[in-house]
């Protein structure tokens, strides 16, 4: 049988052919025609039916013996067995009781995360759905991806557009981008994955193409290996955090040297009349200049000059990682590119202007089609009330207390249970110390996990979920218009069940089975989906063929669409009839909107404003060290920490970090051994390594390693989120400031307390 008729395994990090014997999945090879599959495949055959697979229903000793009274001891007792038709009972009475005592908004819902692709089987949408009918929950906002962009960007772009939807196409950079400039680099192995899904991975080679075609690439980023180093990108290391130091200066010396394009500013943007005052020093005595720069970023004042001039020179793309708002004050680096990219006068240009997160999945860059692919509808919550995602911690442990957020006043809302599927707190988010302090707030907490992760092992009611290999859903890339037959491989381990299932049994347990399936059963709906995906694209003139081919066949790959523009080429083209949806039509270099908030934290025009640690605050005389908890290689956030490739990655047993090797040999450790990172917050062990890909002073835990508190309030297995800032970016976007973080490392000597969280939790034999 040719390769390509073997079934496909579809995930965030891309399409795979399994091979399965025996009933059991042995292998996966990327998918035909993909140029640069994710080792991440690697993890999965091992880890679907590992010793970490939850295979049954579990309470929580004390929640089942004394219920919501017992929360003390949540994430510490041994789990009990149950049967699914217990489980179903007792979370049907959980919220029962929670809304009619406490009301809809008691209950969290937010379930913020990544879960699966696939467009049937995405737990957030069946959950949401499930909570609708049941009158409401309280939601989450924003995302951890880039809170602060979508908060602060259609204040000044009037959209989100720009974030993920629409950049400037990876051919039109080829063909007119002279020159990348790159804050936060491009890293090739973020841009592995796609939220719902890759089916080839095209970043590498379209980045390969650039620099054939002559783009030169510079990388400002504390970290080298962030651009492919067979790009040959000059790296420019900075101060993580002072990029907005930087950009000011760059426009700064735009304006010193008339460089900067008065025409574009006075034709296209607001405000550059305010801002101007403040580049110059004019209004606070401080002229933004280089040699101001260079003592914030650490990089040399006729650097900055010099990339300025070349700028200027040339057909320049200001690429923007998203990493740099997700930082204290992560606003400003984005209104300061946008600022920087105005007086260069090139928005709107072939290939020039700015884009946001090209390193940030593999569909950034891509044409998408101009229609959207359907998804599981989830109805109306009639619970309004909501939290910016990241406020998650500050909401459990401040019932009732105030908050700023986007110009308006807010009070968290008072949460008896919490609700979760699809997404792991215990990874995602900040000062994980204070999170499990906060999680002992709710009554109670229902999780759908397939691992005993430290989300699973910190819930009073876990139900077993299966993954993709063990179901049946339809796979879209976005942004790509593959279409996969994901057909289920496997059968469920243990008594795992799909989301839609065990959501179906807990609302037939409350009389709404019916309301909640809507009549259908999971192939029912794989083809009421894919029947609506046909009609959009068929309005389109794009036919798909009928299901039963399509199932048997599996891969459905559409012809891109062939228009290809650059972000802002129409509004450039005519501002006065194609306008902005912003208040004046225009870019807000300056913006009443937000300078009417009054908010000292994000005022009306792009300034530098210090993040509450960096190597520049008073704090780095003990913590001399930043912390860039960036995204792994070698897993999807927390997803497949205990599969092979990230396993194998391991160092001393532990997550690696990386120090300059000065850093460490300041501090006698030598390459692979164990460490201990540590400020006020927390403190985890690592395993070291030394690499002078790191910028000295800076040193590199990637986020996910599974959460595993040990004993004296450490850390065992190099969790970077005990370290990290639980803190908003801003009033305006109170997004997550993971980067925004200080810390020392020493050589742990002693004996290490050995990994506890890779064997399942204590299990008690069921109660009779
Ligand atoms: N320090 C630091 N922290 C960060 C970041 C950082 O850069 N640094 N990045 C942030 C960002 S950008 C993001 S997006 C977040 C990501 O945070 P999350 O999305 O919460 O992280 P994941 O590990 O992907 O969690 C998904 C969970 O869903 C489970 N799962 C998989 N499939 C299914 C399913 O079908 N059903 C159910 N019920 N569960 C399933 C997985 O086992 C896993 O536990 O992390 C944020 N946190
Ligand atoms: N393999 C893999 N790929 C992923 C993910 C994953 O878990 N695994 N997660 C995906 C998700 S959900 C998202 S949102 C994207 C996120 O994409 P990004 O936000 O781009 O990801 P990060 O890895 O946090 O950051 C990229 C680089 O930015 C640099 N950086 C950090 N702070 C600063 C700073 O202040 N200034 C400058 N100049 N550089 C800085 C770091 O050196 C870091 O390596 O990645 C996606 N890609
Ligand atoms: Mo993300």
């Amino acid at each position: 049988m040719p390769d390509d008729r073997r079934p496909l395994l579809f995930t965030h990090w891309g399409a795979y052919r399994a091979e399965v014997k025996d009933g059991r999945l042995q292998a996966l090879d990327g998918l035909e025609g993909d140029p640069d599959p994710s080792p991440i495949g690697r993890s999965i055959p091992g880890a679907l039916t590992d010793d970490l697979r939850i295979r049954q229903p579990m309470v929580r000793a004390g929640w089942l013996a004394h219920g919501p009274a017992s929360r003390a001891a949540r994430g510490q007792e041994p789990f009990v067995p149950v049967s699914w038709e217990k489980a179903e009972a007792l979370v049907a009475g959980e919220i029962l009781r929670v809304a009619a005592a406490h009301g809809n908004g008691a209950i969290f819902g937010g379930s913020y995360g990544w879960a699966s692709a696939g467009r049937f089987h995405h737990a957030q949408s069946q959950l949401h759905r499930f909570l609708n009918l049941v009158g409401g929950y309280t939601a989450s906002v924003t995302t951890h991806s880039y809170a602060a962009a979508e908060v602060l960007l259609p204040h000044i772009l009037g959209s989100q557009d720009s974030l993920v939807a629409r950049h400037t196409p990876w051919p039109i950079i080829e063909r007119h981008t002279r020159l990348m400039v790159m804050f936060g680099g491009l890293p090739v192995k973020n841009t592995q994955i796609s939220a719902g899904g890759v089916g080839h991975h095209t970043i590498a080679e379209s980045l390969r193409r650039c620099r054939d075609a002559g783009t030169a690439f510079v990388n400002i980023s504390p970290i080298r290996e962030d651009t492919a180093a067979e790009l040959g990108a000059t790296w420019l290391p900075l101060r993580p955090n002072t990029d907005t130091a930087l950009m000011l200066a760059l426009a700064h010396t735009l304006w010193a040297e008339g460089l900067h394009d008065t025409a574009f500013l006075d034709r296209c943007c607001t405000g550059f009349d305010r801002v101007l005052p403040y580049l110059t020093g004019a209004a606070d005595g401080q002229p933004k200049d280089a040699d101001w720069a260079a003592a914030i970023c650490g990089i040399e004042a006729e650097t900055i000059r010099a990339l300025a001039r070349r700028m200027a020179a040339t057909r320049t793309m200001i690429a923007v990682a998203w990493s740099l708002q997700r930082a204290d004050h992560g606003e400003q680096p984005l209104w300061a590119a946008i600022t920087l990219a105005a007086m260069l006068g090139q928005i709107g240009l072939p290939g020039g202007g700015f884009g946001f997160g090209y390193g940030g999945s593999n569909r950034i860059g891509n044409t998408p089609h101009p229609f959207s692919w359907p998804a599981l509808p989830q109805g109306r919550n009639l619970v309004r009330d909501y939290i910016p995602v990241a406020r998650l911690a500050d909401m459990l442990l401040n019932p009732g207390g105030a908050y700023a957020f986007n110009g308006a006043r807010r009070r968290y809302p008072d949460i008896r249970m919490v609700y979760w599927a699809g997404g792991n707190p215990f990874h995602h988010q900040q000062d994980l110390n204070k999170l499990v302090r906060a999680w002992q707030r709710p009554e109670t907490v229902v999780v759908h996990e397939p691992w005993w992760n430290a989300m699973a092992r910190h819930a009073d009611i876990v139900l077993p979920c299966t993954t993709s290999a063990e179901r049946n859903d339809l796979g879209i890339a976005t942004g790509e218009a593959h279409l996969f037959a994901m057909r289920q491989l496997i059968e469920p381990v243990g008594e795992a069940r799909s989301d839609f299932a065990i959501l179906s049994g807990i609302a037939a347990t409350l009389g709404l089975g019916e309301a909640f399936t809507g009549g259908r059963d999971e192939m029912g709906w794989v083809r009421h989906l894919y029947a609506l995906a046909r009609q959009r694209a068929a309005s389109h003139d794009l036919n798909l063929p009928d299901f039963e081919a399509f199932w048997t066949d599996g891969h459905i790959r559409l012809p891109p669409p062939t228009t290809e523009k650059n972000l802002f080429e129409d509004f450039r083209a005519a501002p006065e009839t194609a306008p902005l949806p912003t208040p004046s039509g225009r870019i807000e270099l300056f913006c009443d909107a937000i300078a009417g908030f009054g908010y000292a934290d994000c005022p009306g025009h792009a300034v530098w404003l210090p993040p509450a640690e960096w190597l520049g605050a008073a704090e780095a005389a003990q913590f001399p060290l930043h912390l860039i908890s960036n995204q792994p290689r070698t897993r999807l956030h927390s997803q497949y920490d205990n599969g092979r490739v990230a396993q194998e990655s391991k160092v001393a047993g532990r997550e690696p970090v990386l120090l300059h090797p000065a850093d460490a040999a300041a501090r006698g450790i030598t390459d692979g051994m164990l460490v201990r990172v540590f400020n006020t917050r927390g403190a985890c062990l690592a395993g070291a390594v030394l690499s002078d890909a790191m910028m000295p002073g800076v040193v590199q835990l990637a986020t996910g390693a599974w959460f595993d508190p040990g004993p004296d309030g450490l850390e065992l297995h190099g969790n970077a989120n005990v370290l990290t800032l639980d803190k908003g970016t801003s009033s305006l976007a109170q997004a997550p400031i993971a980067h925004s973080a200080l810390v020392e490392v020493e050589a742990f000597i002693g004996e290490a307390p050995p990994l506890r969280v890779m064997t399942p939790p204590a299990i008690l034999a069921p109660r009779r």
